[in-house]
């Protein structure tokens, strides 16, 4: 009897001591670089802006599973940072960006980030999968661009199809698509509705060199 007592006890530390994994996966999931700062990051992500937005099902559901498996087996191999999971074994990368995500700018950000301010870096010849989708009042698009002039994306496939990029995608409505990274240098993530980007729909891309941990800093 009493060892099924104590079974149970253990049985629900190690279940706490899971959850406790699971949460921390969010914020340990930003390794060296990015992970000194991304405490406050996490913090609002984790816990404060996904649960208060509509969104949320779908992105916190995501978030944890992927974190608390990929971190407890894997380590290092793969990762969840605030809007990015991804995969070092595989260079794969996951994106989500979510236009008019709150009333930053007018409602002219991704993720609540404009004016180059979310610096998303990902390492050169890795395949990235961009998860856009428009929680704002107005159409919205996404294009991985080399500057604030440029009107098609920097590296093939690498934004929403042309009909979409300059009208935008309507309200509500959500869209991906898939690219390789090129060149290392620093490229934007850009609406190319047009008035948008100069109003200050635009963040920052980096492709690093190889062997560089992909990060999101804010
Ligand atoms: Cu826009």
């Amino acid at each position: 009897m009493p060892s099924t007592k104590r079974r149970l006890k253990l049985l629900s530390a190690a279940a706490g001591f899971a959850v406790l994994l699971g949460g921390c996966g969010l914020s340990a999931g930003g390794p060296a670089g990015g992970g000194a700062r991304s405490p406050s990051h996490s913090g609002t992500h984790a816990s404060g802006t996904h649960k208060g937005t509509t969104g949320t099902a779908k992105h916190s559901s995501k978030g944890t599973a992927k974190s608390g498996g990929a971190h407890t087996s894997t380590g290092a191999a793969a990762g969840t940072l605030p809007w990015m999971t991804y995969s070092t074994y595989a260079h794969t990368a996951t994106l989500k960006l979510v236009a008019g995500y709150n009333s930053e700018l007018g409602g002219l950000n991704y993720n609540g980030y404009g004016r180059g301010k979310m610096v998303v870096s990902v390492p050169t010849g890795w395949k990235v999968t961009v998860d856009f989708s428009n929680q704002g009042r107005l159409p919205h698009s996404v294009a991985i661009t080399h500057s604030a002039r440029s009107t098609a994306p920097a590296f093939p496939g690498a934004a929403l199809p042309p009909s979409e990029l300059t009208a935008g995608i309507a309200p509500g409505r959500s869209a991906a698509f898939t690219f390789t990274t090129g060149t290392p240098g620093t490229y934007r993530i850009a609406c190319l509705v047009p008035g948008h980007q100069s109003a200050g729909m635009w963040d920052t891309f980096m492709v690093t060199g190889p062997s560089v941990t992909p990060s999101v800093k804010t």
